[in-house]
């Protein structure tokens, strides 16, 4: 049996020619044009970047290697009695476009707890931050102090051929793909249960297990787990956490800065800290009606202040999608199996009631439904993870698996440093006809 870097080698060497040809041949063909809209505009739908770990289609939602959602979970090799795949199956199809046989997942399983070991240092500066620090911030500075274990770096120094640099990559993404779960456990631990110490891994467990036995959660927190780290993994390349990471490893930068900076981009409000806003403005709901659950009207009219304070809802709208996230419907569909009682699933599932016709009417957003953030904190919240600040870690656990893909295969085809050109205001406005 091959092992996941042998295979991913013959990958590799199949693709190569493609990329090659496309720039050799077509280089010079036009594919898509800019409007003046989408430079003042976040560069909203310019196709400008190439990747085939995912594909977000805005009707559709996010595949993985071309599969959906519904089909990664069907496919993926599970655990025993488990409902969830294996996160390392996931890794697995991202980096071949292959889904794993039970046997090569658990020959990775192996290979990936063998490389769990994190140096004392990386404690001492979790240690070394306030209690009050929010743990994004913690987490970024755990990964960038682990930079001086990077691989790359020592074979770049040591002049390694262009053609070989995925190899190096590869091994410091495993690494830190390995390692990263339990940082993001450590720091729960640190922040809001010092009374319980420290849980170092259990060997004998695949990476969503380990992570519910290091945050000292019981089943089915391992199948939770699973679930979270698969449906954060990626959603194509343009978003912020996803871009980020691309763009500071196309300079040739390791994964440890790549991924410290694909988690300080994650931390904003209007990305990947959606889902604590989401428990943060439902709180402020519940406040309001002294936890008595609102009626449509009651909660209509939580909504229309928060737009009418010039406040975004949380966890509604993108950048992309133009429908329901299926990313949303796979935890709701979670919830109404194990949780439908939940006193905050039911929240949520009335906003969904009310929510898209208020955007709509209000006229501003493109997409008035759910995205992932909307659902994402009620599963955690019933499985005893209260401490919304922490939800963005776990999207950056699950976020990293892609984001870590991404950059092996951007070494093996050799993509060059990003640098798109900006423009004046004055240019601009020439272009565009404005006479001064
Ligand atoms: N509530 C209120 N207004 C919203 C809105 C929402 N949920 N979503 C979009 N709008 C507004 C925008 O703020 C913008 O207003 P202005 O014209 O005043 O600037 C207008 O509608 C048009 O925006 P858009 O083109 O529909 O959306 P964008 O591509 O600019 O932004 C996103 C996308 C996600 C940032 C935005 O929908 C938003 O702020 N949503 C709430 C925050 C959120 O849930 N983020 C998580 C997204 C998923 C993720 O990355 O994790």
């Amino acid at each position: 049996m091959k092992c996941l870097k042998q295979k991913l080698y013959d990958k590799i060497e199949q693709h190569r020619p493609r990329t090659k040809r496309l720039a050799k041949e077509f280089g010079d063909v036009v594919v898509d044009q800019v409007k003046a809209g989408q430079i003042i505009g976040g560069m909203r739908g310019i196709k400008s970047l190439i990747t085939d770990i995912s594909y977000l289609d805005p009707y559709e939602g996010i595949r993985y290697r071309g599969y959906t959602l519904p089909e990664v979970f069907e496919k993926l090799p599970k655990a025993e009695g488990a409902e969830m795949p294996y996160v390392e199956g996931l890794y697995y199809l991202l980096l071949t476009g292959d889904i794993p046989t039970q046997e090569q997942v658990e020959a990775l399983i192996m290979d990936m707890n063998n490389r769990r070991i994190i140096p004392k240092y990386v404690w001492d500066v979790v240690d070394s931050f306030p209690s009050e620090s929010h743990p994004m911030a913690i987490l970024s500075a755990a990964v960038m102090s682990l930079e001086r274990e990077s691989l790359f770096n020592v074979k770049y120094r040591h002049g390694i051929s262009k053609m070989d640099y995925w190899d190096p990559t590869y091994e410091d993404a495993t690494n830190l793909l390995a390692k990263i779960p339990l940082i993001g456990a450590y720091i729960y631990n640190k922040l809001y249960h010092p009374e319980k110490g420290h849980r170092y891994p259990d060997p004998t467990l695949d990476l969503g297990a380990n992570f519910a036995y290091m945050m000292g959660k019981e089943a089915p927190y391992d199948d939770v787990a699973r679930m979270y780290f698969i449906i954060h993994a990626d959603h194509e390349s343009g978003n912020v956490s996803a871009h980020t990471g691309h763009l500071i490893a196309s300079s040739l930068s390791d994964v440890y800065y790549a991924v410290s900076g694909m988690i300080n981009g994650l931390a904003g409000p209007l990305h990947g800290l959606a889902n604590q806003e989401v428990l943060r403005w439902l709180q402020g709901l519940k406040e309001q009606m002294g936890d008595k659950v609102p009626s449509k009207e009651e909660m209509k009219k939580y909504v229309w202040d928060t737009l009418n304070s010039g406040q975004v809802i949380p966890g509604y709208g993108h950048a992309v999608l133009r429908k329901t996230d299926p990313r949303y419907t796979v935890q709701r569909e979670f919830c109404l199996k194990h949780l439908p009682d939940d006193p905050l699933f039911k929240y949520v599932d009335a906003l969904y009631q009310v929510v898209p016709d208020i955007l709509k009417e209000h006229g501003k957003a493109k997409n008035p439904w759910p995205n992932v953030d909307a659902q994402s904190g009620v599963v955690q919240w019933h499985y005893g993870v209260k401490e919304y600040d922490f939800y963005t870690v776990l999207f950056s656990i699950g976020r990293s698996i892609g984001v870590l893909s991404n950059i092996i295969w951007d070494r093996a085809l050799g993509y060059p440093i990003e640098r798109p050109k900006s423009i004046t205001t004055d240019m601009l406005e020439e272009m565009v006809g404005i006479s001064k």
